[in-house]
């Protein structure tokens, strides 16, 4: 359903501008901020902060609070990424969210999160200024991961692979891969509240990869525990996002 959804949207955009002009707008040509790079310095917090304002599993997170607000304390409380949802549908993400965040935080790595399905998401993900792309494992074949990722390096940003079990993490696994994420919401069951599926993984995941966990993280024992299974980065949303000063609750998580 998100997949058919996605498929005409992004027929949609491509009628509307094309590959060509994208390449031509102002963030186009701007270097990479290397999210492996943030991940791999020892200081770093690991916290990979996300904007999001509803979810499918939780309607309406947070409606009053600004991108600008809420991404420039992500990095002032030490932030090593932002992840912005530019999915409309589902998430009331947008580009013009992107856009504002990396005008407000020029040297952070961003992260865009949505259902990346084809090339022409990757190209206006960089028009837009951010770095990093999301490839889920659960949404794409191995060819089809395989011929994004190499779009991706090819126009210098990274990729983080989305995997729920080892099934996907075997399959999808290739060059193109930055880092991989363990995302312990599953999609066929958004209830679940633990990070199992990152502590039932970490060990099958290839000691080269950068591995981050993501979703349903929300105390300091728990990124304690992940760290010490070999997660770099924690991908953080909801527990941040419905507080009223999202933050905040970023800087008390990791004080
Ligand atoms: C953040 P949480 O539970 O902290 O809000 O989760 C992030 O992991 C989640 O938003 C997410 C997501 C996705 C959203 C992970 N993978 C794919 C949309 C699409």
């Amino acid at each position: 359903k998100i997949i058919e959804n996605k498929a005409r949207e992004v027929a949609e955009r491509k009628a509307l501008v094309s590959i060509e002009e994208l390449t031509k707008k102002g963030y186009f040509a701007k270097t990479t901020n290397s999210l492996k790079t943030s991940l791999l310095n020892p200081a770093s917090t690991g916290i990979i902060a996300e904007f999001k304002r509803k979810s499918p599993s939780k309607g309406i997170i947070n409606a009053d609070v600004t991108v600008e607000e809420v991404t420039t304390g992500y990095v002032q409380a030490g932030a090593a990424c932002l992840s912005v949802l530019t999915d409309m549908d589902f998430f009331g993400g947008s580009d013009e969210d992107i856009l504002a965040a990396r005008k407000a935080n020029p040297t952070i790595p961003i992260l865009r999160k949505d259902f990346i399905i084809d090339e022409y998401q990757i190209f206006e993900a960089k028009a837009l200024g951010a770095d990093v792309i999301l490839l889920i494992a659960a949404n794409l074949t191995p060819t089809r991961i395989y011929e994004l990722g190499k779009v991706v390096k090819d126009l210098g940003m990274e990729t983080l692979l989305e995997v729920h079990d080892q099934e996907e993490l075997d399959r999808s696994l290739c060059e193109y891969i930055d880092v991989v994420g363990v995302n312990n919401r599953n999609l066929k069951n958004f209830a679940e509240q633990n990070v199992n599926a990152s502590l039932e993984l970490a060990e099958k995941i290839p000691s080269h990869c950068i591995k981050i966990s993501e979703s349903c993280i929300s105390q300091p024992e728990t990124i304690k525990q992940l760290r010490e299974v070999g997660y770099r980065g924690f991908l953080i949303g909801e527990t941040f996002m419905k507080t009223p000063a999202p933050a905040e609750t970023l800087k008390s998580l990791i004080a």
